[in-house]
């Protein structure tokens, strides 16, 4: 793992293959993966590949970083089975910091998706 990782980071590991996930997506500067513990049909996990901890560490560096994340959502949530807008759909969330809810200090999105109930949210 060069500086921009963190030996110690759990996505860091997944994105360097060292745990395994079910990848749903990997570009030179992305990485995407079905979430352990879904809370609804479709739920993956966006992640840059360097080690950002938070949105509360993202600067003016980062903003095609950040861009090209939103901008592959859709795409990537439509592949996974959710379905089109309006009737469709997905939600995005970003935990961020204790407060924000976050439990992995490696920046990810959540885009969760598929027909309601779900479990959480
Ligand atoms: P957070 O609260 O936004 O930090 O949630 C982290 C998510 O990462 C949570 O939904 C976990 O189920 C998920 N996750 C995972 O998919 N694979 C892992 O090895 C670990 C956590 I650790």
């Amino acid at each position: 793992m060069s500086a921009q990782h963190d030996p110690n980071c759990i996505f860091c590991k997944i994105v360097a293959g060292q745990i395994p996930s079910r990848k749903v997506y990997e570009d030179e500067d992305l990485f995407a993966f079905h979430d352990i513990h879904p809370w609804a049909p479709v739920h993956f996990l966006m992640v840059p590949k360097v080690h950002i901890p938070s949105m509360a560490q993202v600067g003016p560096e980062h903003e095609r970083l950040m861009g090209r994340l939103l901008t592959l959502a859709p795409k990537l949530a439509m592949e996974q089975g959710c379905n089109p807008y309006p009737e469709g759909g997905f939600r995005i969330v970003c935990n961020t910091g204790q407060e924000g809810g976050q439990e992995v200090h490696h920046l990810h999105i959540h885009v969760i998706g598929g027909p309601r109930p779900w479990a959480k949210g």
